[in-house]
């Protein structure tokens, strides 16, 4: 990137959303500028904060939110798998959109929040690094390798600094026995998040969301220099959820990406 980055203004897409909710509140005050947008209610903008209806979909407001940012976090699109017909142009058109309203405007930075569904084939006996190859899950896994590899090619072709963060299960608590493996909290999120905006200088890297979990099967020791010290961990809640004796169908269970991969299964041995 050249000379040290300093992140003062901030644009968050997809701020009305659950984990936007939560930056929004946990950045609050860090930065000269939280500009937010969403094609959903924002609220009254606070201190520091400017909220604007934006929809990725339209080329020109996507520009003019981009307007004296230093660093995108980019949250929207569909957070679920869905059909081509909506993940096409919510997550592979507006996140392209994004990208390129971003380089156009001189952003130098982009977080953009994948998930762990671009890899969610890997078998859970495997763990696994940012260095295996994708193996999406879903309609929506795809949409977050496209997003990965867009980032890549700013990265490498226009000279943008981008994160891209595989998230695991966004979620006050863990939820199921997968969750004791996958889940990310609030204040770990946050914390993620801000590593990405302040780090001073890096290319492009793939970190995994996710907590200090006892279960964890993913790792984040290549990107040790950025400084994410996840504290919480899924396995205070482990008795809970054990005591449910809730089961996962046995495909869900053998991969990554849990009911993802299970969802339209159709292979025969
Ligand atoms: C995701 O990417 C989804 O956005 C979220 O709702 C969860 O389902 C999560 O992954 C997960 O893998 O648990």
């Amino acid at each position: 990137m050249g000379e040290n980055f300093v992140a003062r203004n901030i644009l968050i897409t997809g701020a009305a959303g659950e984990i936007g909710s939560v930056l929004r509140k946990g950045l609050a005050g860090r930065f000269d500028l939280l500009r937010l947008t969403d094609i959903k209610p924002l609220g009254p903008a606070g201190i520091g904060e400017e909220v604007c209806e934006a929809d990725m979909q339209d080329q020109g407001a996507m520009a003019s939110v981009m307007k004296d940012i230093d660093c995108v976090v980019h949250l929207a699109g569909i957070p679920l798998e869905d059909s081509w017909e909506n993940i096409l142009p919510a997550n592979v058109i507006g996140c392209a959109h994004v990208f390129e309203a971003a380089r156009i405007a001189g952003v130098r930075r982009v977080v953009f929040a994948s998930s762990n569904h671009a890899i969610g084939f890997y078998h859970r006996d495997q763990r696994i690094d940012a260095n295996v190859v994708t193996r999406p899950d879903s309609r929506y896994g795809v949409s977050k390798v496209f997003g990965e590899a867009i980032g890549r090619l700013y990265a490498d072709k226009y000279g943008l600094s981008v994160s891209c963060l595989r998230i695991g299960s966004f979620r006050s608590r863990p939820e199921d026995r997968r969750q004791l493996m996958t889940w990310i909290s609030p204040r770990d999120t946050v914390h993620l998040v801000e590593r990405c905006i302040v780090h001073p200088d890096y290319h492009y890297f793939i970190v995994y969301g996710v907590s200090n979990n006892d279960q964890n099967m993913w790792d984040n020791s290549e990107v040790e220099w950025l400084g994410y010290r996840p504290r919480d961990n899924a396995e205070k809640f482990a008795l809970d959820i054990m005591a449910r004796g809730e089961e996962e169908d046995p495909v869900a269970k053998a991969y990554h990406g849990g009911s993802f991969c299970s969802a339209e299964f159709s292979v025969t041995s």
